[in-house]
């Protein structure tokens, strides 16, 4: 059921600031804001209501109702539904930034009927009203939480309607195959001309590859978006939180000679090119060691798991010991870069002994004292980024968000098995995979949407937006 009632929240960051925005949106927006802000008079003399003309800002007071107090100065702007942000009557305030200003203007609201929104409602309240697309939404929100280049034109393509676009245009030939199938299904025995089942079995081929490409634009989109993940591992003193350190440029971890001093994860990203990537310094892998080591280490396992790369740290200044070989097996098998530290010290570790122990990867002799090779190390994780995020293709559209990849693989496989049973099954069984690939690619723009799916996705955004 669609909302009645009349929401309020602060439309920038808590804390200070020059400004802050307070939002207002639903039935009784403008009476609302109209009881708690007063038009001064600056260079015109219209009354209340008419000085508040529509879509213009103007300048005036906020003040207690109750006590005729003044709180603040400030601008206000009635947007009049359905042409608004959330095709409701929407107010804004634009008051100074201050913290306990805009809780006060913010009680003032709810005293006089206002709810405080959700997080998101207002996007909500735009998409049940017609007013944006479900992936525009996402866009809005990608937008504001971009970290890169390459995150930012994602976000905007998107919000320009290009994702949305590129699956009605799929959903739109799955709907003209499945509209074939139904006339066979409906005129078989008629003397009219239908696509064969061969014809239609290509289109379903053709279809397939779109969808799988855009499918697979997942983990370029993914990367761009959050950034790729790198976790950095080696023994108890090998330098990683050195190393982590070095890259970040300031001191993020806390060094020392002591084994076992990172016990959690800690992670910060950086820019690699176009890239972000987030690094995540981990406990060292040994045996033993208290209680809070071995959960650590436990950690350090989970996060070596789900990274999109291992910076492996090796100690050259050592002889190869059993922990060693345990970083080895972590690497074994996944993207990796492994570093051998601490070259400034006598060498008691080389390359070609690491080779030896089975590491197939790339060795990078390092110096986290020093940052000898820390140019190369750069230039090395960008290409392993560039390599995992796959192939660019031009300035097609890739998607980013979880809820679009499964989306798509649901619709990529109900076309698989439709094409699979074109050749030999009835035209019912086909049509009913064929509605079912429709079905996936609507939910990605909002075409069919329930209620969870919609929490989930307005859950994500901040409160007053
Ligand atoms: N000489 C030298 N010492 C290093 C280097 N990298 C780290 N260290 C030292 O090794 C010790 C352990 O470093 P740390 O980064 O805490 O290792 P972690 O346990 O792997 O996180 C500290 O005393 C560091 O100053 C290096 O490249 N050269
Ligand atoms: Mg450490």
């Amino acid at each position: 059921m669609y909302p009645t009632d009349t929401i309020v929240a602060p439309a920038t960051p808590a804390g200070q600031g020059a400004v802050a925005i307070i939002r207002l949106s639903g039935p009784r927006a403008f009476e609302i804001a109209r009881t708690l802000w007063h038009p001064i008079r600056q260079g015109y003399s219209e009354g209340a209501d008419r000085a508040v003309q529509r879509w213009r800002l103007r300048l005036g007071e906020i003040r207690d109702p109750q006590t005729g107090v003044t709180l603040d100065r400030a601008l206000c702007v009635l947007m009049p539904g359905p042409d608004s942000l959330t095709g409701e009557d929407v107010a804004e305030l634009h008051c100074h930034g201050g913290v306990y200003l805009v809780r006060r203007i913010i009680a003032l609201a709810t005293a006089g009927g206002a709810r405080i929104a959700e997080p998101g409602e207002f996007s909500r309240r735009a998409f049940l009203n017609g007013r944006i697309g479900l992936t525009e939404a996402e866009a809005v929100a990608d937008l504001v939480s971009a970290r890169s280049e390459n995150a930012l034109k994602q976000a905007i393509a998107q919000l320009d309607g290009a994702l949305a676009r590129r699956v009605e245009g799929l959903r739109g030939q799955i709907i003209a195959i499945r509209s074939h199938l139904e006339a066979e299904i409906d005129f078989g025995d008629e003397d009219i001309r239908l696509p064969s089942r061969k014809e239609i079995a290509c289109d379903l081929t053709r279809l397939l590859g779109d969808v799988t490409l855009l499918h697979d634009s997942f983990a370029r989109g993914r990367i761009a978006r959050e950034g790729a993940r790198a976790t950095i591992v080696g023994k108890p003193n090998a330098g990683k939180s050195s190393v982590l350190n070095l890259l970040l440029g300031s001191d993020r971890a806390i060094v020392t000679p002591i084994a076992g001093t990172t016990r959690d994860v800690i992670e910060d990203s950086i820019q690699l090119g176009p890239w972000p990537l987030v690094i995540q310094d981990t406990a060292g892998i040994r045996d033993g060691g208290d209680e809070v080591e071995r959960i650590g280490i436990e950690r350090t396992r989970r996060h070596v798991a789900t990274a999109d790369l291992v910076i492996a740290v090796f100690d050259s200044s050592r002889p190869f010991e059993p922990e060693d070989a345990s970083v080895i097996e972590l690497c074994a098998g996944r993207p990796s870069v492994a570093l051998l530290n601490k070259r400034d010290l006598s060498q008691r570790l080389d390359a070609a002994e690491l080779l030896e122990r089975c590491l197939s990867r790339d060795v990078l002799d390092f110096s986290a004292l020093t940052a000898a090779g820390l140019p190369e190390l750069r230039e090395l994780l960008e290409r392993k980024v560039e390599a995992i995020a796959g192939p660019g293709q031009g300035d097609t559209i890739t998607i980013s968000r979880e809820r679009h990849r499964a989306a798509l693989a649901s619709a990529r496989d109900a076309i698989e098995a439709a094409r699979r049973n074109v050749a030999a099954m009835p035209p019912e069984i086909v049509a009913l995979d064929v509605g079912l690939a429709a079905e996936a690619l609507g939910a990605i723009t909002g075409e069919v949407s329930n209620e969870d799916v919609l929490d989930a996705i307005f859950r994500e955004f901040c409160i007053g937006k």
